[in-house]
């Protein structure tokens, strides 16, 4: 009987060290492994608490879900280099829309956390099998004892987390906590959703600057149309690249060049959301949710967002994806986000889908009959998806000649399907054209996220190799954005360092909406002097690049395990000298879940910021 109970325990040991080795715990790789084991084996003596008899279904019950766990965990890491947060139970529905994507990360390997099983029935076989479980008969006293030591365990055990987090800036982290903990402390704070409290406010404030008329660029594109296109996918390392002497986006690199201003140390910062919170940051001027997806989240809240804005000024708003309308919630948020029209693969004829949705050349053939009904000046939102993972399409809209060694890699595919959207897009603007909807239209052109992580050996080799230069998280987060407006003699490249959340204040500039100031945390980009980026905020707040550095916080949430470097020489930076921008990144996320968690925008829209942070109106405009 304890022989059984010996196997079992050093299999559970096991497929735990191998879980952490697989995912890189490395700072206190033991003093983890051995902690979970021991939650584990807590959990488990409640087993003992069932009736004899149906001890043993228990058993493999509660076995096959804690592998199954292991398996799904690894296959989730695979992707996002963390473990499978609760909330993600709300987007179990996407799955089947991005099921490439599944199939891609899933391999047989992981199949691993269940070769257990069969060491167990081999076991049985050749043992005394079933009665193992029934020997250990257990009185009602005894299972109390059992339920209330296993119990202060957790409980014990559960307290330490807390306090680990509370160290690390309340990130809590498989590699400060350990799968299981980690999983029920994910529970926990899903269940008891703690409050958000604001951090160093007068930070978050002080580096704002207001926004005024007169500056630079102001009401540039006064009155005319807006045309924004959210790229897939888009990074900005494939501009002005060639590859066997092509060009990847021969059109983009044209137009770039051509009365655009094109801010090329742009950066994304989506949280769980993607694509979605690319959306979300750039129309709300604000930073996505860190738990479930922003437009889930907050979906009963009120916005003050770009199209709201334009629609006080006369324009029509409308939004174009060709993906069903539920996806992301989108339905949903978008009236809330100020989006008068929808059009989705419902309003769309279905006549050539790929990969996840409708093609982009299908979206923007579609779009132009639309927008030609359009009373002007309208805001149109374009939210593309060919260029998604996996980035497999038909070999006939592959139109690039690739090396071998790139023919069918993860990376050449990618290549195909940006150089696709390059030539889709041409055809848009030329369509445009030819219908009278170009001269008067500002159109704006962004990446929504990356499509390369760097935590992937895989990718960060084939990266590495294609760019010359290692692959690091500067060129990670780094997406294009352009502001094209015919005829205006524009052309500029912006080096200011920015991200997804100066999208509105930079865009309300040049379209000359005077905003008041301190209401949204971006700046404008195009008169900053100082650039700096709020990195990643999902998974560790307070990871930033500026002008100079970029500083990527430690995967266990602590400031001291953390990377620095100078983006010129490559070499490391002080931690020290990075203290301020890791407070002023961390008070910026944290400011802006706040305004969001309680609903705060029209009170800070009323009254800004200042007032509503520094003369402790909090309170009174929450009740
Ligand atoms: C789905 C599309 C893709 O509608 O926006 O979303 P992603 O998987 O990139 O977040
Ligand atoms: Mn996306």
């Amino acid at each position: 009987m304890y022989k059984k109970i010996g196997i079992i325990s050093a299999m559970i040991l096991i497929k735990l060290m191998i879980f952490h080795q697989y995912i890189g715990v490395e700072q206190q790789f033991w003093i983890l492994t051995l902690k979970n084991f021991c939650l584990i084996l807590a959990l488990y003596s409640f087993i003992f608490l069932v009736k004899e008899e149906r001890r043993k279904r228990t058993f493999y019950i509660v076995h096959f879900l804690f592998s199954m766990l292991l398996f799904v965990d690894a296959i989730y890491y695979s992707n996002f280099f963390t473990l499978v947060p609760v909330y993600s139970v709300y987007q179990i529905g996407q799955i089947g829309t991005v099921s490439d994507s599944v199939w891609y990360y899933l391999k047989p390997k992981y199949l691993l956390f269940f070769v257990d099983f069969f060491i167990l029935f081999f076991y049985e076989r050749h043992s005394i099998g079933d009665e193992e479980f029934k020997v250990i008969k257990i009185t009602k006293k005894w299972r109390k004892v059992v339920a209330l030591f296993s119990l202060t365990f957790i409980i014990g055990i559960m307290g330490i987390s807390q306090r680990i987090v509370g160290e690390s800036q309340g990130l809590y982290t498989p590699y400060n906590l350990g799968v299981l903990s980690y999983h029920m402390y994910d529970v926990a704070k899903f269940v008891s959703k703690p409050d958000v409290k604001p951090q160093k406010v007068e930070k978050v404030i002080e580096d704002i600057t207001p926004t005024q008329p007169q500056l630079k660029g102001f009401g540039l594109g006064l009155n005319k149309n807006v045309i924004v296109i959210q790229a897939e996918s888009l990074q900005g390392f494939v501009l002005d690249k060639t590859i066997e002497e092509q060009e990847i986006t021969p059109f983009l690199n044209r137009l770039l060049r051509d009365d655009t201003l094109y801010f090329s140390r742009y950066y994304e910062q989506v949280g769980w959301g993607n694509t979605s919170d690319a959306e979300f940051i750039s129309n709300n001027g604000l930073y996505p949710s860190s738990g479930l997806y922003s437009y889930k989240e907050y979906e009963g809240n009120t916005f003050k967002t770009l199209p709201l804005l334009l629609k006080e000024k006369g324009y029509e708003t409308m939004v174009f994806h060709g993906n069903e309308p539920d996806f992301w919630n989108r339905k949903t948020i978008y009236p809330k986000q100020g989006f008068d029209q929808f059009i989705s693969l419902n309003e769309l004829e279905a006549d050539e889908m790929m990969g996840v949705g409708l093609s982009d050349s299908s979206l923007f053939r579609q779009a132009i009959p639309i927008l030609k009904k359009q009373n002007t000046p309208f805001y149109s939102f374009f939210v593309t998806l060919t260029s998604h993972h996996p980035f497999v399409m038909d070999k006939k809209y592959c139109k690039l000649t690739l090396p071998q060694e790139y023919e069918g890699t993860i990376l050449g595919d990618y290549i195909q399907s940006v150089h696709y959207f390059d030539h889709a897009l041409e055809g848009f603007i030329k369509d445009l054209k030819e219908n009278g909807l170009y001269e008067d239209t500002v159109i704006i052109l962004y990446g929504d996220h990356k499509a390369f992580r760097v935590e992937d050996e895989e990718h960060k080799e084939l990266l590495s190799h294609f760019l010359g230069k290692p692959y690091e998280e500067d060129e990670m987060y780094r997406i294009p954005l352009f502001v094209h407006m015919p005829g205006q003699s524009i052309q500029e490249e912006i080096h200011c360092v920015g991200g997804q959340v100066d999208f509105l204040p930079t865009i309300a500039n040049l379209l000359g909406l005077s905003l008041p100031p301190y209401r949204f945390l971006g700046k404008d980009l195009l008169n900053e002097e100082k650039g700096f980026a709020v990195l990643q905020p999902h998974t560790g707040r307070g990871s930033f690049i500026d002008d100079e550095k970029i500083f990527i916080l430690g995967k266990d949430g602590r400031f001291e395990n953390s990377k620095a470097w100078n983006l010129k020489t490559g070499k490391p930076v002080p931690l020290e000298e990075c203290r301020e921008g890791y407070d002023r990144a961390v008070a910026e996320v944290t400011t802006s879940e706040y305004i969001l968690e309680y609903d705060l925008v029209p009170a800070v829209w009323e009254e800004g910021l200042k007032e509503i942070f520094m003369h402790q109106k909090i309170h009174e405009v929450m009740e």
